[in-house]
């Protein structure tokens, strides 16, 4: 028997340094601000797609109501001429508890499979574009270390690029302090946090924070790229507690005790920033060298919190 017509396609998760958090456009999945993101060793989806009687998804060998994955492929079909049903196979290693987004790494993973299978022939850049239909953070998932989307005006001009930064040592200390299912999806978080009074100064701001840390990047400027990042993710936080309709946390205690040694950290010399994305899980910005000793530091404080290092990782591979 021969093997069934497919494709497979590779895509590691990114942590954004500077945030995507709300949408101009809701359908067209058009941010508010450009984002600037650090593509990440350790995690990644891993994608076939497979010619089939109708379209369905199996994660990690369970199947799944595809409810996402059939839109999407629809939207493919919209944008690119239409092809017949794929079984979308994938296997997922992003933990549910690092508290990365794997919406990233699946999107752009099942984009770059579909158009290898379909013989499109489209650069990063076109594959980012479509991506972002599944998920706003997959535009960033295509490219090796630093990428940048930049929000556009419309659905052409909304894509990620690869950013070229001067070797650095970055490293992040992935504090898995729940995994819980999140309570408030990111969809619907941007939109609560849209509703704050202090969201077009965070949107503003964004901009001046996306040109700093590019300088920051430049430079290779570590400490400056944390206090950045460390910043804007403290601030879209802010927009979640201060939302005017149904105003809500991702922090818990935990989170708040981690912030505070992050803090202790730097006290004593340390290269520590901390990001959150939308859930309670803390992630340490720091440098290759130190990132063993704070893990360690953290995990005879933490006994219950699982600690991984992440390090830059590559772009799409098939
Ligand atoms: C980011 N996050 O820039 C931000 C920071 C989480 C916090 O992008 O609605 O799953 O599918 O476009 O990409 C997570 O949101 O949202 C995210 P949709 P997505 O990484």
């Amino acid at each position: 028997m021969s093997e069934t017509k497919g494709q497979t396609a590779i895509a590691h998760t990114n942590i954004a340094l500077i945030k995507y958090w709300g949408k101009a456009d809701p359908v067209l999945n058009l941010p508010t601000t450009s984002s600037l993101s650090l593509t990440l060793d350790e995690y990644y989806t891993k994608t076939r797609v497979e010619e089939a009687d109708e379209d369905s998804l199996l994660i990690n060998e369970l199947p799944q109501d595809g409810k996402r994955v059939h839109q999407f492929l629809n939207i493919l079909r919209e944008e690119m001429g239409n092809f017949p049903p794929l079984r979308v196979i994938s296997e997922n290693k992003v933990p549910l508890s690092a508290g990365l987004a794997s919406s990233a790494s699946s999107f752009a993973a099942l984009t770059a499979a579909v158009a290898k299978h379909n013989g499109w022939d489209l650069s990063l850049e076109e594959l980012s574009r479509l991506a972002r239909r599944g998920s706003g953070s997959a535009t960033r998932s295509f490219f090796p270390d630093f990428a940048i989307w930049d929000k556009g005006h419309d659905d052409k001009s909304s894509y990620a690029h690869h950013l070229d930064v001067p070797d650095l040592p970055i490293a992040l200390v992935v504090c898995r302090i729940s995994g819980m299912v999140k309570k408030v999806s990111s969809s619907d978080g941007m939109q609560r946090a849209q509703t704050s009074p202090n969201y077009q100064a965070w949107v503003d701001e964004s901009a001046k924070q996306l040109e700093d840390m590019k300088v920051a990047l430049a430079n290779a400027d570590l400490d400056r790229v944390g206090q950045i990042a460390e910043k804007n993710a403290l601030a879209m936080h802010d927009l979640n507690l201060t939302a005017t309709k149904q105003r809500f946390t991702y922090f818990n205690q935990n989170t708040m005790k981690v912030l505070n040694e992050v803090k202790a950290l730097r006290a004593k010399g340390y290269i520590a920033y901390a990001t959150m994305d939308a859930g309670p899980n803390v992630k340490i910005i720091t440098n290759r060298e130190q990132a063993e000793a704070i893990k360690e530091y953290l995990a005879e404080r933490f006994r219950k919190i699982q600690f991984d290092i992440a390090t830059p990782g590559p772009g799409i591979s098939y």
